[in-house]
């Protein structure tokens, strides 16, 4: 299978690695440490020199409880380093709901749109469905950050989460975007209690007969803290395992923040004969 983007067809026989690059001053895992424009174009050149396959480059923190900056906030954040990514010949994609940032970001050149709310905002399917090419990651989430972890609720979490996939895709198709250009993401972590997180993993490859490649990102995310009992600058050995795991049900790219580690994890495991193309099950 290949992902089709901006710039780049991405070749899905091999398990890509997309490194996170966060421009936030309240990011996730991160403490904000690239939240000014030179120290996140410095960390998108770290990641290249480490391996990574595809740069992921985000303004809006989406951990939970966290606030959506204004527009004007997050393309200050976004547009600068995004403008530098696109010069180091990589695929780049901007984690974004916004359809104003989803058309700057494009106009500057960006490959790929990582939306965790699965281009559900007004404007934003249109804004991707204007470019021919553009690759696209839907993303599930049940609520939205501010409020997610409170009581997130699924009779079947399985059936929900592919069940909306399959709607998204269905608009996704509808606005003329190509099967080719779409990746699918069940959304780790995103109004998700540990044992939804879960009951999604052990069932992921049933996502696979939707017919899309699966991106996933388990990389520091709280239930990796709850197993491990680990703080989040101490998982990276459990974040390695989890992007292992999720390649062995069936993803074909993961999103992380430590990618010397698991671009070497993954050389193993291809080496090991353990990473090869996935089947539905
Ligand atoms: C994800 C994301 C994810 C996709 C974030 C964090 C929170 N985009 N953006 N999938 N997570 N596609 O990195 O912990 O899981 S932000």
């Amino acid at each position: 299978m290949i992902w089709q983007t901006t710039r780049f067809q991405i070749d899905l026989a091999r398990p890509q690695v997309m490194g996170i690059v966060n421009v936030t001053p309240d990011s996730f895992s991160d403490g904000g440490q690239h939240a000014d424009t030179a120290s996140a174009c410095a960390h998108c050149d770290q990641l290249l020199a480490e391996g990574v396959d595809i740069l992921d480059i985000g303004g809006e923190s989406t951990r939970p409880g966290s606030d959506m900056p204004s527009l004007d906030e997050e393309l200050a954040r976004v547009l600068p380093v995004v403008r530098h990514a696109v010069t180091l010949g990589l695929p780049v994609s901007v984690d974004t709901s916004r359809p104003e940032v989803i058309r700057a970001v494009l106009d500057v050149g960006a490959d790929i749109i990582n939306d965790v709310r699965a281009l559900t905002w007004p404007g934003a399917l249109e804004a991707v469905a204007a470019h021919g090419r553009t690759g696209v990651c839907l993303m599930h989430m049940q609520g939205q950050p501010k409020t997610m972890q409170a009581a997130p609720a699924y009779q079947d979490v399985v059936a929900e989460v592919k069940a909306f996939l399959a709607e998204r895709l269905a608009q996704v198709r509808m606005a003329g975007i190509a099967d080719e250009r779409i990746t699918l993401d069940p959304g780790y972590g995103f109004g998700k209690l540990m044992e939804h997180n879960l009951g999604l993993f052990q069932r992921q490859q049933e996502l696979l007969s939707l017919g899309r490649p699966l991106l996933v990102g388990w990389s520091r995310k709280g239930m990796l803290g709850q197993i491990t009992g680990r703080p989040k600058g101490e998982r990276m050995v459990a974040s390695v395992a989890a992007a292992l795991a999720a390649i062995t049900r069936g993803a074909r790219i993961v999103r992380v923040h430590d990618v010397a580690a698991t671009v070497d994890a993954i050389k193993v495991w291809q080496a090991a004969g353990l990473a090869g193309e996935p089947q539905a099950s």
